[in-house]
């Protein structure tokens, strides 16, 4: 058995112990990060140099739309089925209409080939987090009910980690399918994480877990006037952020919101 193993066993019995204060400042330091993004590994200076300033790019065009069409049905055939009653392990989350299902590179060889595999995804991820870094993370986001409401549309930010998201829309998306918001300039250092990054730790998914309430979402905007971006336009356009930075799913008024989701960070 690993040290690694061991200690999260021990942290996993000792869970006071694990949340306290040194062990976060620990955790920390193990998760350090770039402190700049690396320019000189990165094969795309403009596009790095554009989320560094602002936590996020959109670029569109990223995938074309006849192959894009052809990831649409791939990604949505596991879900279907399901609903249609198939018990399915890679099935992650249900809640309040949103749906998610991991390791969906699994089900679609083409997302695979063009999000899950692209040199450029892993060349900015590892420029903009670390070398080390890696894509742990690779789903599809669905939302088919509208006026549901679930966690994620609440503002929040992912983690106190360094976590870098590509998003591709696999369909034509409007403001009232539900676009990922995203405040620019959020992702970098401020007096309000300070708290919301350690009660991340201190109290986990049973606690606020990076969420913000209405009102204190109103002090920091009215301090800091972070502008928010919508993810909505063209089938196959690509979101790029630092997921440290605030950000909120919005409710669906009508159709449907399909999307590839990959995350980076260090593990
Ligand atoms: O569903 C959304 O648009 C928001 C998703 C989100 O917050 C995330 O993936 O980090
Ligand atoms: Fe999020």
């Amino acid at each position: 058995m690993g040290l690694k193993h061991v200690a999260k066993r021990f942290f996993e019995k000792n869970q006071r112990i694990y949340r306290s204060k040194a062990i976060y400042k620990l955790q920390r330091l193990r998760q350090k990060g770039n402190i700049e993004p690396d320019y000189d590994n990165c094969n795309y200076k403009d596009i790095l140099r554009e989320i560094d300033l602002n936590g996020c790019t959109i670029i569109e065009n990223f995938i074309p739309p006849d192959i894009i069409n052809k990831i649409l049905v791939e990604v949505e055939a596991p879900y279907l089925e399901m609903q249609a009653g198939k018990k399915n392990d890679d099935f992650w989350h249900s809640e309040g209409g949103n749906g998610r299902i991991g390791n969906i590179d699994k089900y679609s060889p083409l997302a695979k080939e063009y999000l899950f595999d692209s040199q450029m995804i892993s060349n900015l991820a590892k420029s903009y987090v670390s070398k080390s870094a890696v894509g742990f993370r690779k789903e599809a986001d669905f939302k088919y009910s509208p006026g549901e409401s679930y966690q994620a549309d609440i503002v929040h930010i992912d983690d106190w980690r360094h976590r870098f998201k590509a998003f591709v829309l696999l369909h034509d998306l409007e403001r009232v399918n539900a676009p990922l918001v995203y405040y620019k300039g959020s992702h970098k250092s401020a007096h309000w994480r300070q708290d919301l990054e350690y009660s991340y730790h201190k109290d986990g998914q049973s606690g606020r877990f990076g969420h913000l309430f209405p009102q204190e979402m109103r002090k920091i905007q009215s301090e800091h006037h972070y502008e928010s971006v919508h993810f909505e336009g063209k089938a196959g356009s690509l979101f790029l952020g630092d997921f440290r930075g605030l950000h909120s799913g919005s409710i669906l008024v009508e159709g449907k919101r399909v999307m590839l989701n990959y995350t980076w960070g260090l593990v």
